[in-house]
């Protein structure tokens, strides 16, 4: 019995089955024969023809890039280098990451179910690593943990990986060595598998959440820190740095996004209601898809998020408050309601030009900072940011927009700038006079705390029974 049918045999061959049968789910009446090569075909054998670059939409990954690949007969060879990467999240900080070919995230991998690639993998790290092909079916002595199923890749070496795409759907790649560190110094990656059959999809975005601790005034990512991060990034990049998704009005847009941070990041959507269609698992069946605002997508996950693209500038962000944030002091005294005039003297002696912040809340913090009279440590960023064609966005961190306007060519995806609200469209001030109008107001009486005791009986069985 040959090692292929002995796979089979042991159920890899139900595997890709349940894979082409989700496949089939996903369009079942237009494409009824997805054509999905056997699990135990030897590897010698011919794959069906792929489909040709160029008749699927290609992935646009947000300030990253795609890897090309040479064919080799038949198969697409790609290469990746693992390495130290100096890399900027925003004008301003900048830090040595790790990552693969020069960037973090490293670049994508792109190709079509059906496709056999062969991936090269070099070690220039000063410490042994392996790519794990996270969410795509393959043998499992390709599946790239180390000491399990594979050796490290020692520095220096390259290793081989080879296998065929016997499904489609939205994938990342990582190391599954040292992952604690290597993960947290940037080293992560998109593998995208277009299905066989056409996609009603014009525009495909895909980008990767990630989090760090850039210490203030550091050069390098602290990988011991489990909650505590300064830095919340689309594709290894912070608000205004990201660039914005950009689309024509009616187009159909998918929206990729994977999860390697610590964290789980709901992803909250303006403007329209996207439809979940898949994730790391696949295309789901049209009737699993969820239509929502926001969708969490957890660690470890991706979700493919769709919409019909309507005008506007729209912000697409992580719902959690403070991954919409540059770096900010973790556990400091909150001062929101306390008068610092007195502090902020005293201060002023040891330290010329302080300004206590935080009495009516952060949002004068922003404006400080953009008017450069608190410039902050070294190699770090405000924790508000980003000037906006009406003011300050007082953002920063998991926070870009999604830019639609009638006029775009198909293909183009440069920023077409801030979009016009027709003015009867555009909320606008009416007056300036906090006595304005007659609002409705509750007034809520306070208990007095004598009456509190006396509300509560056991308080009272403890007063009279001693
Ligand atoms: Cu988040």
């Amino acid at each position: 019995m040959s090692r292929r049918h002995l796979l089979s045999r042991l159920g890899w061959g139900s595997a890709a089955l349940a894979a082409s049968g989700l496949a089939r789910a996903a369009d079942p009446p237009a494409h009824p024969h997805t054509s999905i090569p056997k699990a135990d075909e030897p590897a010698s054998a011919p794959l069906p023809p792929s489909r040709p670059d160029g008749s699927y939409t290609p992935v646009r990954t947000l300030n990253g890039w795609t890897l090309p690949y040479k064919l080799v007969n038949g198969v697409k060879e790609f290469h990746l280098v693992a390495e130290e990467v100096e890399h900027e999240f925003a004008p301003g900080s900048v830090a040595k990451c790790w990552g693969y070919n020069g960037s973090t995230p490293g670049p994508t991998i792109e190709a079509v179910e059906g496709d056999r690639v062969r991936i090269y993998v070099t070690n220039r790290l000063g410490e042994p690593t392996t790519v794990h092909w996270h969410g795509i079916l393959l043998p499992s002595g390709m599946d790239g943990v180390g000491g399990l199923s594979q050796r490290h890749i020692q520095p220096g070496e390259t290793y081989v990986y080879e296998f065929s795409l016997r499904q489609h759907g939205s994938h990342m790649y990582h190391p599954h060595a040292d992952e604690m560190t290597q993960i947290a110094m940037g080293m992560m990656g998109l593998f995208i598998v277009h299905p066989r059959q056409r996609e009603a999809i014009d525009r495909d975005y895909a980008f990767l959440m990630h989090n760090w601790a850039l210490h203030p005034g550091t050069s390098r990512p602290d990988p011991s820190v489990m909650q505590n991060f300064d830095l919340w990034t689309f594709n290894s990049k912070t608000f205004p740095a990201i660039e914005p998704l950009v689309a024509r009005s009616g187009e159909r847009v998918r929206v990729r996004v994977g999860n390697l941070s610590m964290w789980n990041h709901p992803i909250h959507m303006h403007g329209v209601r996207f439809e979940v269609t898949g994730g790391d698992g696949g295309r789901w069946p049209r009737a699993q898809w969820r239509r929502e605002v926001t969708e969490i997508v957890g660690v470890g996950q991706v979700r493919d998020l769709e919409f019909v693209a309507v005008p506007g500038d729209w912000a697409l962000h992580c719902h959690m408050s403070h991954h919409t944030m540059g770096p900010m002091g973790h556990e400091i005294p909150n001062a929101i309601g306390v008068d610092q005039s007195g502090v902020e003297d005293e201060i002023r002696k040891l330290l010329p030009g302080y300004m206590a912040m935080g009495k009516d809340g952060m949002s004068e913090h922003g404006g400080h900072v953009a008017m450069g009279m608190l410039p902050g440590p070294d190699n770090t960023l405000p924790m508000m940011t980003g000037e906006g064609p009406l003011g300050p966005l007082e953002m920063g961190g998991m926070f870009t927009l999604i830019k639609v306007r009638d006029d775009l060519a198909p293909g183009d995806y440069r920023d077409p700038g801030w979009y016009r609200s027709p003015a009867r469209e555009q909320a606008r001030r009416i007056s300036s006079d906090p006595d304005f109008g007659s609002p409705v107001r509750r007034t809520v009486a306070l208990t007095a705390p004598a009456e509190v005791l006396q509300a509560d009986p056991h308080a009272a069985h403890r007063r009279h029974g001693g």
